[in-house]
């Protein structure tokens, strides 16, 4: 290690401002609290306090920030979704994140790429189209084009797929982009920061005190905080949370791992998905390919990274590009998905009082951070669900009025 290095990490005194205040101690109460400071729950913290004036506000996270899916996400963005009620909450989403890092003053390399669906089958090519006409009826920019757009946009393409797979059309989505998503995680830390919300990390919630059916408070490593309202906020950790207050739900964790090659000279200029040979790639400004593929297969909660799934992606990516062979992976890692039985998150109240759910978020979440902090920022402000996400609600699954998204997930199942 550089010496300079050792001795700036080693001088208490950084030149650098800190993004956030670094808080001794808990205090022994609060107005809110929220587990988990992931982008869900530092964008729930950053409206409440904007936009609501909640600001004895504490988020806890047990790690560090941006360290659980925010951190290990592909950083998608669309709202190519295939029911009218996806459509409309994603496309929400990517509003906000058209003026995020104006509001942060920070550069989130929100770069808009445009983002191609392949499809390999007939049925595929169907899906594409119901996706495409939902799509335009809610406004949203998506269009099913042929071989020859998808081979102009992406002329290093195979569209064969070495044979295995001939590509007939995609789903193309103009307003489809990625950002930098540790980024995003410090902006919204940043504001909800400033404006007094207390962020504490390397603080776990160990258990959560209800009583007559409403929440009372909660016990961390760092000891018992009495509060009114709690966000749930935790993505692959959210049974183990929800079995605190007693709250069932149908999410199951599979992990999702993904990985990154080396640096090479920018050629990727859009995203692309095939969900037949289960790849998703595209180029971040630094010249690495990102890419992923399906959930792992069994019900885990581990973060474990497996050479099976390196394997089987670079085959699947050598399929689409040979010119990749020499290209080594620097990057593979894991995250823990949140899985819901329709692929939609759950959102909103819950059966105990003062306990709000933002969970599900699975393999899709990082897209809807923003929308996902307004609205349940808005629904534990005024404990009331937002209309944006009622479709969202945990009673669904028992009402048999599930929310399918199946057909507009990237990642195969
Ligand atoms: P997280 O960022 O996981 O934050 C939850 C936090 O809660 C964690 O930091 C954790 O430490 C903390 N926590 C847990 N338990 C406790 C406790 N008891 N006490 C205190 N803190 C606790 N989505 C997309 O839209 N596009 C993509 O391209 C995309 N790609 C993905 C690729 C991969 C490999 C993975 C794993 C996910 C991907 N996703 C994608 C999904 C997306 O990453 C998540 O849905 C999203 O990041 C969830 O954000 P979050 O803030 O809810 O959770
Ligand atoms: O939701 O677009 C998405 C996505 C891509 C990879 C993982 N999730």
């Amino acid at each position: 290690m550089p010496l300079r290095l050792l001795r700036f990490a080693l001088n208490g005194k950084h030149s650098e401002p800190r993004m956030f205040r670094n808080h001794d101690t808990l205090k022994s109460s609060y107005d809110a609290v929220i587990i988990g400071a992931g982008g869900h729950g530092l964008a729930a913290a950053y409206y409440l306090a904007r936009d609501h004036g909640m600001t004895n506000v504490a988020v806890l996270e047990k790690g560090y920030i941006g360290g659980g899916n925010t951190g290990r996400n592909t950083t998608i963005i669309r709202s190519n979704y295939l029911t009218p009620e996806g459509v409309e909450f994603y496309d929400a989403s990517i509003k906000l994140w058209e003026d995020l890092g104006q509001d942060f003053d920070l550069n989130l390399f929100y770069s808009k790429r445009g983002h191609f669906t392949l499809a390999h089958t007939d049925s595929a090519m169907r899906t594409m189209r119901w996706r495409a006409e939902v799509n335009k009826h809610m406004g949203v920019e998506s269009e099913v084009v042929g071989t020859k757009d998808i081979q102009d946009a992406c002329p290093q393409l195979d569209m064969t797929c070495a044979g295995h797979a001939p590509i007939l059309g995609a789903l193309y989505h103009a307003p489809g982009a990625i950002a930098r998503h540790d980024a995003v995680a410090w902006g919204y830390g940043r504001g909800a920061d400033q404006r007094g919300v207390e962020i504490h990390q390397r603080t776990e919630v160990l258990n959560i005190d209800v009583k007559g059916g409403r929440v009372q408070g909660l016990t961390t490593n760092r000891g018992y905080i009495s509060t009114p309202k709690i966000l749930c906020a935790v993505a692959g950790s959210t049974p183990r949370v929800t079995n605190m207050v007693g709250l069932r739900t149908p999410i199951i964790i599979h992990p999702l791992q993904a990985m990154v090659t080396e640096p090479i000279k920018p050629w990727l200029n859009t995203i692309l998905v095939s969900g037949s040979l289960h790849v998703y790639v595209s180029q971040s400004d630094r010249g690495e390919l990102v890419m992923g593929a399906s959930l792992d297969p069994y019900e885990v909660q581990s973060t474990r990274s497996t050479l099976d799934f390196a394997e089987g992606l670079s085959a699947h990516m050598l399929d689409m590009f040979p010119f990749l062979s020499n290209v080594k992976i620097n990057r593979q890692w894991a995250g823990m998905a949140d899985m819901t039985p329709d692929f939609a998150p759950i959102m909103g109240k819950t059966p105990v009082e003062g306990f709000y759910l933002d969970a599900g978020w699975g393999t899709w979440g990082f897209k809807a951070t923003p929308i996902s902090g307004k609205t349940m920022s808005y629904t534990l402000a005024n404990d009331r669900d937002h209309d944006l996400i009622k479709s969202f609600r945990l009673s669904r699954f028992a009402e048999y009025e599930l929310t399918g998204e199946k057909g507009a997930a990237s990642v195969g199942h």
